[in-house]
């Protein structure tokens, strides 16, 4: 079985993404510490804002064979540095959150996401159900 691990800013919707796929209800609950839920491992964003905390991003990374870098849709800036996934020895994909959203600017992520060195990019909303059957394909691909 893979096992992906999530990255991204404090509320990119990673969580919302792994209870979605998880066919659990959506409830908003910060994340804390890494977590386990399946097949996925959830970091705080703050893992990720804070470059001191990197190395508990990469200590995470061990257990897992797909790194995913979550990026806001609407976001107008990233927090991922260039050649972020560089750091990961790791198949990496990258998750666009949030395309339903008025604001969304799906191609400015997906921007984002390549500088980061993410090529495998897919879009996604937990709320219209958009990229979900795909991203499930994606990651369920051995
Ligand atoms: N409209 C819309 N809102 C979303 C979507 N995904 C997540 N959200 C909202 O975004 C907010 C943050 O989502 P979380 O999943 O908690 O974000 P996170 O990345 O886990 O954040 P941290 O745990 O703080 O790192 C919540 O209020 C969600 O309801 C989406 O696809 N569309
Ligand atoms: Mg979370």
């Amino acid at each position: 079985m893979n096992k992906i691990l999530l990255i991204g800013k404090t509320g990119s919707g990673k969580t919302s993404l792994i209870q979605s796929l998880q066919g659990e209800d959506v409830i908003y609950r910060k994340t804390q510490a890494i977590t386990f839920n399946g097949m996925f491992v959830d970091s705080p964003g703050e893992f990720l804002e804070n470059r001191r905390l990197y190395p508990a991003l990469m200590t995470s990374s061990v257990s897992c064979n797909i790194i995913a870098l979550v990026q806001d849709a609407t976001a107008i800036n990233s927090v991922f540095p260039p050649k972020f996934a560089s750091m990961f020895k790791k198949r990496m994909i990258g998750i666009i959150t949030k395309v339903d959203k008025k604001m969304s600017h799906p191609e400015r992520a997906e921007k984002f996401l390549r500088r980061a060195g993410t090529d495998e990019i897919i879009r996604t909303s937990v709320t219209e159900d958009i990229g979900l059957e795909l991203l499930r394909a994606v990651i369920t691909r051995e």
